[in-house]
Formats: C-alpha cells, sequence, structure tokens
C-alpha cells in the first residue's frame, strides 16, 4: 500500500494548514493508515495538474489519484473497510449534510484570519493569496479582518448546532470521534495554524471538543506546529 497526500504549507512544509487537508489527515489517522507527506504550495500548480486536481487534498493510492476531501473520505471507507469507518457504518449519508455545514464554518472564520494567512506563506504564494482572495471579496485582506473582534461574536453563535449536541455527547461521531468531528475540526485546526487569534472562549463546550480533538491519535494535531509562537 503506497499513500500520498499532497497538503497546502506556507514557508514551512512540515506545517500543513488547510482546514481540507486537515480533515482527510484526521481520516487517515482514523482509519489507521498512513501516507507520506508531499507539501505542496498555492502556486505549485504543475505538480498536481499531471493529477487532474487543481487543488489539495489530493490523494495518491498507488496509480490512483483521488481528489476533495469528502471523495478522499469516501473513497478511503470503500477502499478500506476492514479498518474503523469513518462514517459509523451509515455509509456517509448524514455526514454529507454536515461537510456543507463544515464549509460554512471555514467560510465564518475565514474573515477573522484572512490577513494573518500569507504572513506565513513563501512571497510568491502570498502574492497569489492576497490576489485571488481580495479579487473573491472586493475588499483588502485587512479591511476584510479590522472588525474582528466584534464580528467573532456572530462567529461563535454559528456553532450553536455544534454546541447543543456536545451537550448531551462527547462527539459528532458519539461516545467516540469521526469523520463529522474531522469534518468540523479542520477548519478549528487550519485556524489554529496559521493564526493566534483566539476564536473560542475557553468555556465553551466547542473549546473541550477541540482539545479532545486536539488530543486525538497522540496529539497528532496538537503536535503539529504552527506558523506563530
Ligand atoms: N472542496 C475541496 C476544497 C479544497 C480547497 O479549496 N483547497 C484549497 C486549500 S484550503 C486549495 O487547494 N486552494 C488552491 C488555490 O486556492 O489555488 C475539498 O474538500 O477538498
Amino acid at each position: 500500500m503506497t499513500l500520498k497526500l499532497f497538503e497546502l504549507v506556507g514557508t514551512d512544509a512540515t506545517a500543513p494548514f488547510s482546514p481540507y487537508c486537515w480533515r482527510t489527515r484526521m481520516a487517515l489517522a482514523h482509519k489507521g493508515l498512513s501516507a507520506e507527506t508531499i507539501p505542496w504550495c498555492f502556486t505549485d500548480k504543475d505538480a498536481i495538474a499531471p493529477h487532474g486536481s487543481e487543488k489539495v487534498p489530493l490523494l495518491l493510492d498507488g496509480e490512483r489519484a483521488v481528489v476533495d476531501s469528502w471523495t478522499i473520505a469516501n473513497y478511503l471507507e470503500d477502499a478500506y473497510p476492514d479498518r474503523p469507518s469513518l462514517f459509523g457504518g451509515d455509509g456517509g449519508a448524514m455526514a454529507r449534510m454536515l461537510n456543507w455545514w463544515g464549509d460554512g464554518v471555514i467560510g465564518g472564520m475565514f474573515p477573522l484570519i484572512i490577513a494573518d494567512i500569507p504572513l506565513n506563506l513563501k512571497p510568491e504564494d502570498a502574492a497569489y493569496f492576497r490576489m485571488t482572495r481580495e479579487a473573491r471579496f472586493g475588499r483588502k485582506l485587512e479591511e476584510i479582518m479590522a472588525s474582528r473582534d466584534t464580528t467573532v461574536e456572530g462567529f461563535r453563535k454559528s456553532l450553536d448546532p455544534l454546541r447543543l449536541t456536545l451537550k448531551t455527547q462527547p462527539f459528532l461521531g458519539g461516545a467516540a470521534p469521526n469523520y463529522a468531528d474531522y469534518i468540523v475540526f479542520g477548519a478549528f485546526q487550519w485556524a489554529r495554524v496559521v493564526s493566534s487569534f483566539k476564536l473560542l472562549k475557553e468555556d465553551d463546550l466547542v473549546y473541550a471538543w477541540r482539545e479532545r480533538l486536539l488530543d486525538a491519535f497522540d496529539g497528532l494535531a496538537r503536535k503539529s506546529p504552527s506558523y506563530h509562537g
């Protein structure tokens, strides 16, 4: 078995930060699979184009290329059925909805950390990131982030579906985490690696849940380096 995972990094090749790549990283650990990591930067398009992708995560399983974190999770579930299930055995039908909700969490978090991200990228990747994201939002990154001390309140409130669930169970997966948790956790790990901004209050159930996932798989995510002190 030869698994290889292209993962987004900045100036530090050992510090992957993409929320989607973290979904896949946690999924591989859940399955007990190890993959060789291939650090990838925004402007390295030529490295992934032959595999039919412009984005990461990109998983190579031998000759086979699998693109998109959700497709990768389903691929791992089908290709490695003897390993622990990512979806609790229901084929991921319910997790699909959470996959979309999790993309919304990334969207809510983005304005809170957006100008921190290029500080961690190589100059050419920082220029690419600024150009593409400022075109997408129609504003300077710093302007988007300027009101984060107040807008973070709305972001925290948006996590109520997660918070209310955690009142009665430690993980979205129930007693133990599964891919539902990794979908949302990927966003928090992204923010944690690239920014020192405090997204959560310490007395929040979501904070405690995030701590549990930072400790999962022998501290896989907690031990992964961040770009700030
Ligand atoms: N829906 C995709 C999204 C992947 C994605 O947006 N990846 C970003 C990194 S976080 C990327 O590769 N961006 C390349 C670019 O902006 O050029 C997934 O779930 O894997």
